[in-house]
Order: structure tokens, then sequence, then C-alpha cells
């Protein structure tokens, strides 16, 4: 079942990297800077059908993984894994390092939405962030509260990305070359999770079908 959230904004200023591991993420993905798909109105964009590169953010968990598994709902169907053991930390992330999809091209506000499931989390998950690179390999975070851990089912989640304001409500952004202006195009690079208290029992969420929409003219 998809279930409309409003996207909403939110601060987190808790889960940043550290400066020396921004330098290698970014550094990393700005090897795989190969062309996809356009946007364009409420398109899907990404459903994780193909073979991607996929990377856990070297400050998640040792044992966190990413990976491209089957639905559990829905055989043939291939979603993103995101999944972590019990441990004390700020938040688990993993990454797309190749082929990643330009969400972006054109200055404006858009709604990007990815349905995600919450079944095997636990309601230690406080909020879910999109993050995207522009071309100057500045990482951009988007976060909003999780209201569905536990959960059956899938719901849509959706973030808002205003190119001309990418650094109001609480939105973050580090890399090589940070300006906190949205050096077109943008790139989807992948999510990261957040825990409350620093502190999870473990869990998995499940993404698949990202899509764009754009809100304004
Ligand atoms: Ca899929
Ligand atoms: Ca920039």
């Amino acid at each position: 079942m998809v279930q409309a959230i409003p996207p909403r904004l939110m601060k987190t200023q808790s889960f940043l990297p550290r400066t020396g591991v921004q330098l290698v993420l970014t550094a990393t993905t700005s090897l795989f800077l190969l062309g996809s798909l356009s946007a364009r109105a409420a398109d899907k964009l990404e459903e994780f059908e193909t073979e991607l590169t996929l990377d856990v953010e070297p400050n998640s968990h040792e044992e966190t993984k990413i990976a491209i598994v089957e639905d559990p709902s829905a055989p043939g169907n291939h979603v993103l894994k995101l999944s972590w053991v019990g441990h004390r930390g700020s938040h688990v992330a993993g990454n797309i390092k190749g082929n990643n999809v330009k969400l972006i091209e054109e200055p404006g506000s858009y709604k990007v939405t990815a349905r995600v499931n919450f079944e095997e989390c636990e309601t230690d998950v406080q909020s879910l962030s999109l993050r995207v690179f522009d071309s100057q390999h500045e990482t951009f975070q988007f976060t909003v509260p999780v209201e569905h851990a536990g959960e059956p089912g899938w719901h849509e989640i959706a973030w808002i990305i205003s190119t001309d304001s990418p650094d109001t409500g609480g939105v973050v952004s580090w890399g090589e070359h940070v300006n906190k202006v949205c050096d077109l195009p943008l790139r989807f690079l992948g999510f990261a999770a957040a825990f409350k208290g620093h502190e999870t029992k473990g869990g998995a969420i499940l993404f698949d079908d990202i899509a764009i929409e754009r809100i304004n003219p």
C-alpha cells in the first residue's frame, strides 16, 4: 500500500560525515559521473532493476550492508536494501557508486519521492535522508522524519529540493567544493537513516522507485 506523506524538512545536524571522510566519499562519487536519465515530470528515475555498484558510507557501523535484493512482497521486483546490526551510532548510509541517475538538470523546486518499506526496522529510526551530489561534488542531504517504522507495507516518502535555496530547512551539505549552491545537474547518491539517541537495535529499510516531479513552473 502506498500512503502519501506530507513532505517536511527537519533540522538534522547530527550525522554529518567527518571532513576527512567527506573528501573520500565525494571523490569516490566523482569518478562515476556517467550520464543516465533526465528528469521529466513525475518520472520514475531509478527502479533498482539494473546492476549497480553500491557502497556503505564509511561513517556507518562496519556491519552495515547495502544491496539490491528481490522484493519480498513482489517476486521479480528488485529493491535497494540498507541493513544494519544493533550498535551505538548516529546513522547508517549507503551510496550508489556508478551510473548515478541524474535527478535535476534545470533550476526549480522539485518533489523527489521513493517507495520505502520500514517493516524490518524499529522505532529507533528517527529520520530518513536523501543524498544527492552536484557537478562540483558537493553532497546535499535532505531529511524527513520517519513515521512508519515497524509498520507493514510500502509508504511514499517525499523530499523537497529547491535548487535556488538548497540550504534552507536544515538541509546540510559537504564535499570538496562546498558553496551551498546546487551546481546542476544534481544526481542521486543514496540514503541515510538516523537513530534516536544515537542507538539502534538493528534493522533494514527497503527502497524502490525513485521519482521526481517539478512543483513550480
Ligand atoms: Ca524495483
Ligand atoms: Ca555546489
